[in-house]
């Protein structure tokens, strides 16, 4: 018999998110990006947060679509019912919303390829298959990419677009990066593209805080599942006994910040990385911003991006708003 182990597997792990950890926790305050939250198991969260009473974007936006999926999908559609459009859809995870555009659109035959583009396979998988289900008439290709890949892809696609970014992901940028990015997005678009961008709308504190801090602590789940990630991708050891999730919002910026609370003293090791990290009792990773927009901001973000607010769509409650961008 052979008295040989098995040697343990070598963690393989992205150079990227390597980089990113290394940097994010050398920082004064330690920080990692929520783009990191959406591994297959966060994307699987996030489905939950979204179905969360306190939750209340998701619904808000479906209920905002179906109220007015006729003149939306009047304005992402070319006037020439005869030319083709691509429909690009940033962010698309199941696309539960989307669909209510989407069938609008086929019923209106309208002649369009439908683009999703989202980060984990895994969404978009089930959302292909669920397309390919409900709406066999649809013509439909998935892009698994990053914002920043979907932007190249978006500027070397020939032909019109109208793009949708729903949701208010846009949220979960810091000021200067949502300038950047809504920048860049605008750069490939020519008059006859269209933009629809989700904005969460500034509102009841209590409301917008309990969204960030729910009862039955999926969001919580969501916000571990970092260290998770880096436990599993980076051979980290953090202890998820000795960590808390906290959440607040700060009216006067208009952002939900998330933060990991490091609860004793600890050192964390990085097995893959050959480094470890000191954390000090109380001390925080912030994990994640969830900007709140008024109406102005909107409006000079998008002027700032060489954009113009063409139209506002919002709920019965004022809650959230899909705004229409054009150059
Ligand atoms: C994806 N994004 C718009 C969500 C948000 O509301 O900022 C992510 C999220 N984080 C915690 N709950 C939901």
């Amino acid at each position: 018999m052979s008295t040989e182990t098995t040697p343990p597997p070598t963690p393989t792990f992205s150079p990227d998110l390597a980089q990113h950890v290394r940097a994010g926790l050398s920082k004064p305050f330690k920080a990692l990006s929520s783009m990191y939250f959406y591994d297959d198991e966060g994307s699987r969260l996030f489905q939950q947060i979204m179905a969360l009473p306190e939750y209340y974007p998701t619904r808000t936006e479906f209920a905002l679509l179906t109220r007015h999926q006729a003149a939306i999908g009047q304005v992402l559609r070319p006037q020439n019912p005869d030319e083709h459009f691509f429909l690009l859809e940033l962010g698309a995870g199941d696309g539960l919303k989307t669909k209510i555009l989407l069938r609008q659109l086929l019923e209106s035959n309208a002649r369009f390829t439908y683009v999703p583009v989202d980060i984990s396979e895994a969404a978009l998988d089930g959302l292909a298959a669920s397309l390919r289900a409900e709406l066999p008439a649809l013509r439909v290709e998935p892009v698994v990419a990053d914002y920043a890949d979907a932007l190249r892809l978006m500027a070397s696609r020939p032909g019109r677009k109208a793009v949708l970014f729903l949701g208010s992901n846009i949220g979960n940028f810091f000021p200067e990066d949502r300038h950047a990015f809504l920048s860049n997005l605008a750069r490939p678009l020519t008059p006859d593209d269209r933009l629809l961008v989700g904005f969460d709308l500034q509102k009841d504190p209590r409301r917008i805080r309990a969204a960030y801090d729910d009862e039955q602590g999926v969001t919580a789940a969501f916000n571990f599942n970092l260290l998770h990630r880096l436990n599993r991708e980076l051979g980290a050891d953090f202890d998820l006994g000795h960590w808390q999730h906290y959440t607040d919002y700060d009216p006067m910026s208009g952002a939900v910040r998330s933060f990991l609370v490091s609860t004793r003293a600890q050192t964390v090791q990085f097995t893959a990385l050959d480094w470890q990290v000191e954390f000090a009792a109380w001390e925080m990773i912030h994990t994640e911003n969830s900007y709140k927009f008024t109406r102005p901001a909107i409006t000079a973000l998008a002027r700032e991006a060489g954009l113009h607010v063409q139209q506002i769509f919002t709920d019965e409650q004022d809650f959230f708003a899909d705004v229409l961008l054009q150059p």
